[in-house]
């Protein structure tokens, strides 16, 4: 069985290791901490794959971002990347075969060939993480798009009236209400809408300066603001699921990402089969956690 190296590239690690075409990892899985240029990153990538050369077929690479159609740039240029990561071309990392592909697309493929998805047969995966990544797998396939980046959901806008401006310079992406990110600015309208700030636990604190984790601990206190932060924050959440289910008609929707261990996923499978055309849609967290990225990359590499 063939074998690529499976490399996630992330903010603040490299994670790698290999992995066979079952989507099994067939290594020890090895992390180091991502460089802050473009030029460390590639010197970086270049001895991960020079040390493992020997033992795999393909190099497969995640990344956040949107990528080229012949998968070996990643054309965003958002703050997240470091500057001159969109001028490198991947594949002159090795004479074997080198692909790039976003980090939700890899996630995608990840959970369905052994992960949550796993049988199913039309599969939408969302990675709730600092933005929101997405990826379709239809009959097996994964859905690039004309220009290799259809699923860019968290660029996706929910409302049309300007009303926050996202990290990316336009105004009412997805992300801005739905990520990590959102959960944060939900927090900072709360301050100033929600009677229950003046009794929260965090009333004390600068709107601006309330965080995610914040949020996410004052849910564990049961304080009444975080409460109701949260349930807007999963209402936006939802509402961008339901349009997506009506637009794939998916058999399982995964969700993935730092944040999937805070999302009501029994509640939004409810929500979304009471109120999407489509019904019976299955909701799962993913499995493959961490390593998503890794794996898909490495699944991909080798199709
Ligand atoms: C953003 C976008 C996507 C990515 C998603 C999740 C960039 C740099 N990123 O919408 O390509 O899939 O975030 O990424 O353009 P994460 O880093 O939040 O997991």
């Amino acid at each position: 069985m063939k074998k690529a190296l499976g490399i996630d590239i992330g903010g603040t690690k490299i994670l790698y290791g290999i992995v066979n075409e079952q989507g099994e990892v067939v290594s020890e899985i090895q992390k180091t901490a991502t460089p802050k240029t473009a030029d460390e990153i590639y010197s970086t990538l270049k001895k991960i794959i020079d040390e493992n050369y020997d033992n795999i077929d393909v190099v497969g690479l995640s990344s956040a971002g949107a990528v080229n159609i012949e998968n070996t740039r990643v054309l965003s240029s958002t703050p997240n990347l470091p500057d001159g990561y969109n001028q490198i071309d991947f594949s002159t990392l090795c004479d074997k075969k080198v692909y790039v592909e976003n980090d939700a697309n890899c996630a995608c493929a990840a959970e369905y060939k052994n992960g949550a998805a796993k049988g199913f047969r039309t599969v939408l995966m969302i990675t709730i993480g600092t933005g929101i990544g997405g990826g379709v797998i239809s009959d097996g396939k994964l859905f690039r798009g004309s220009s290799g980046n259809a699923l860019e959901v968290g660029s996706m806008k929910i409302f049309a009236d300007k009303r926050q401006k996202c990290t990316c310079g336009r105004y009412d992406c997805w992300e801005s209400y739905a990520s990590g990110t959102g959960l944060k600015n939900c927090a900072k309208i709360g301050a100033k809408e929600y009677s229950e700030f003046k009794t929260s636990i965090y009333k004390d604190k600068n709107p601006d300066e309330i965080t995610t984790y914040d949020i996410t601990d004052g849910l564990q206190a049961k304080d009444t603001f975080s409460v109701r932060v949260f349930n807007q924050w999963m209402e936006y959440m939802y509402i961008g699921l339901v349009s997506l289910t009506d637009i794939f008609n998916p058999d399982c929707i995964v969700i993935s990402g730092g944040m999937c261990n805070f999302v009501e996923v029994q509640q939004l499978e409810d929500k979304i089969n009471a109120e999407s055309v489509v019904t019976d849609v299955k909701v799962k967290r993913a499995t493959t956690g961490n390593n998503a990225g890794m794996i898909g990359a490495g699944v991909l590499a080798l199709e």
